[in-house]
């Protein structure tokens, strides 16, 4: 199913026609500079592309009200001097005579790409608009912002649909205060997001942007701020608020649909959110939302300012709705301790209203979140400048190899549509055999065994040469198999695999501690109480079958350590008998693909022929079935996570969700 990619050259004719130093950056070269990266990449041409249109009346009022509207309506034809003294009733905000059809452009993308999205006509997409949306309320423009597009569209898909429950995630780096008051006492849709805040004294310099706003009423808790009270956050600051704070809270919460306010000032080089998140960081969130909602997921341009920035950023986003293998997330610092510190307030605040977070820490010592750290005028010009001169190198291109997936069955049974059988090499290396033959064989010459060994290896190589993306394997032995591919795979310096054993059950017991290997198992059974720093097991009280349990040992555990392990292969293994339900392993499945270039390798057991397809599904890049609503996990498995989390965030920095981790490993 494809990708939409709605954009209309129209939306540029809103422009600013007198001078207004806080407006000037909100230009109509925004769109068109990321619209022409998408083309000069070639992903527009692989976008389903849908007309915009204007959305009604009725839509508009979904969330604004009438007068706002009749004001606006007048707009068109006005003066410029009439424009001017319009525009100054509100905060941040320019109209044009074309203002107004652009902005019912804006807001009927967005509707256009629900209605495809939710009628199953695409499976995800983007709406490139202006003017953006998040900051309007129902009855004022504000920054930038005319008509709430993405307010407007979880109303609207609310209604038309009937959904109970929509996801709203704005990555843009201020706060959409509009949509929080759209929905703040409205369960039904679950608003998150992160902005530059520094304590309050950071555009819109609203009390209600910190952490402690949850929504009320009905609504509480279903509003998540995270505040940044610091500039200069990096990616794994904000890859740890969705690991520690939106993904759980997303998984409980189970959204029918996902919009996503896309903008991208949070990212490097941009004036005004002046923050270091490169551009391959928002193939990750993209990723990492895509699991959700059966993989609904519509994102609307909201702000982004440094061209560059915004375009290569634009380009990661829709090459990952596209279902591109994403790039590996390279470098990643430790979170700051700022940084920390928000997303333990946040947790703390919500703990209440998310049974994931029922076991978050106190509130760090010493009301941090009242104490200004503003910039002086002069310091704020020089660091905004700082932020437009920022360099940074452009993200390599992503390629898909040709083969999405292929399996390595046994010969009679089918092959799972849409996958590839492994056509293995005619003749093998002959050293390559003999070396099997003596580690694994012990020279026995079980031709069969001896086949499957290097029909692996083959599968290895042509994952190391991205001739293939991702495979299936079934074996017979699967402890051989992984000890084999550990082996063939660690052979090169360069090289880092990561395997995930789902399941009780004998793991091999050679993996080195040479930092090469990482092996994380999750199981019910403690098989080895392991000091090993290479091989992590994770005893859940009811193993792999308790889906709340299994989810927090991914979001807090598994996914920050494979993300700061940044392994170049993830072997994922599924052990005999194991009683992952396929949902769960689905949905492992697709979360694990953001890692190594999504170079997975899956390993069954021969004989459980059932998660054959559900497997070979996930590994095409189709979205997971969703998990229904959680049930809060078990407090020992909480505390068995809690556990593992403190023990090992000394070694894995982002494990860390409280600032008083990162104080106890800096004295480390
Ligand atoms: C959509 C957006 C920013 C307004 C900043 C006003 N608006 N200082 O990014
Ligand atoms: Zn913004």
């Amino acid at each position: 199913m494809a990708t939409a990619l709605i954009y209309d050259g129209e939306m540029t004719s809103h422009k600013l026609l007198w001078d207004d130093p806080l407006c000037k950056i909100e230009v109509p070269d925004r769109l068109t500079v990321s619209y022409e990266a998408l083309v000069r990449s070639g992903l527009a041409d692989r976008c389903v592309s849908i007309p915009v249109r204007e959305a009604t009346e009725d839509e508009i009022l979904l969330i604004h009200r009438e007068e706002y509207l009749e004001k606006v309506k007048k707009t068109p034809h006005m003066s410029v001097e009439e424009l001017k003294d319009f525009s100054l009733q509100f905060d941040a905000v320019y109209f044009h005579p074309n203002s107004y059809h652009c902005a019912k452009l804006a807001v009927g993308a967005s509707l256009q790409l629900v209605d495809h999205v939710m009628l199953g006509k695409v499976k995800n997409g983007m709406a490139l608009v202006r003017p953006p949306g998040h900051h309007s309320t129902h009855d004022a423009a504000c920054g930038f912002c005319t008509f709430n597009n993405v307010a407007i569209a979880a109303q609207y898909a609310k209604q038309t649909y009937g959904l109970q429950r929509v996801l709203i995630v704005d990555w843009d780096i201020h706060h959409g205060q509009g949509v929080q008051y759209c929905f703040e006492d409205d369960p039904s849709v679950l608003y998150f997001s992160w902005h530059r805040f520094e304590h309050s004294t950071f555009w819109p310099n609203l009390s209600e942007s910190d952490y402690n706003a949850v929504g009320k009423d009905q609504g509480a808790g279903f509003t998540v701020n995270v505040p940044w009270n610091k500039v200069g956050m990096k990616n794994s600051d904000f890859l740890l608020a969705f690991c520690h704070v939106l993904m759980p809270a997303a998984y409980e919460f189970c959204p029918e649909l996902v919009l996503v306010s896309a903008g991208f000032d949070s990212g490097i080089g941009d004036p005004e959110g002046q923050m270091r998140a490169t551009p391959d960081v928002f193939a990750h969130l993209t990723h990492l939302l895509m699991n959700l909602a059966g993989g609904k997921v519509c994102a609307v341009l909201e702000g982004g300012y440094n061209l560059t920035s915004l375009s290569q950023s634009v380009c990661q986003t829709v090459q990952t709705l596209l279902g591109d293998p994403n790039p590996r997330p390279d470098n990643l610092d430790s979170p700051c301790k700022s940084a920390l510190e928000s997303i333990q307030c946040v947790r703390w605040a919500h703990k209440q209203y998310w049974s994931c977070f029922r076991h978050a820490a106190n509130l760090p010592e010493g009301q941090i979140s009242t104490k200004p750290v503003g910039l002086a005028k002069e310091e704020e010009e020089s660091t905004v400048k700082k932020a437009k001169e920022c360099v940074w190198p452009e993200p390599p291109k992503r390629v898909a190899p040709l083969v999405r997936t292929a399996v390595l069955l046994s010969d009679d049974s089918v092959c799972p549509e849409g996958c590839e059988r492994l056509t293995s090499s005619d003749s093998p290396d002959p050293d390559v055999v003999n070396e099997l033959r003596e580690n694994f064989l012990k020279g026995d010459g079980d031709r069969e065994a001896l086949s499957a060994l290097t029909d692996l290896i083959t599968f290895m190589e042509k994952m190391e040469k991205n001739e293939i993306c991702n495979g299936l394997a079934v074996v017979r032995d699967i402890t051989m198999a992984v000890t084999c591919v550990v082996q063939q795979v660690t052979k090169a310096p360069s090289n880092r695999v990561l395997v995930v054993c789902v399941g009780d059950g004998e793991v091999p017991s050679n993996i080195t501690g040479d930092g090469k290997t990482l092996m994380v198992q999750v199981g019910c059974r403690e098989t080895k109480r392991s000091d090993h720093k290479s091989y992590i097991p994770v005893c859940l009280t009811k193993g792999c079958s308790d889906l709340s349990g299994f989810i927090q040992a991914v979001f807090g555990l598994l996914l920050p350590m494979g993300y700061e392990f940044n392994p170049s292969l993830l072997l994922l293994v599924r052990m005999p008998g194991s009683d992952v339900c396929d949902r769960m392993w689905q949905q492992l499945t697709g979360l694990l693909q953001s890692l190594a270039k999504g170079h997975m390798l899956v390993l069954m057991q021969a004989g459980e022929n059932s998660c054959v397809s559900p497997t070979a599904s996930s590994l095409l890049g189709n979205p997971a079935p969703p998990l229904g609503r959680l049930q809060a996990p078990l407090p020992q498995d909480v505390e068995e996570i809690e556990r593992l989390r403190l023990k090992l965030q000394v070694d894995w920095k982002l494990l860390q969700n409280t600032a008083r981790d990162a104080r106890r490993s800096d004295e480390v």
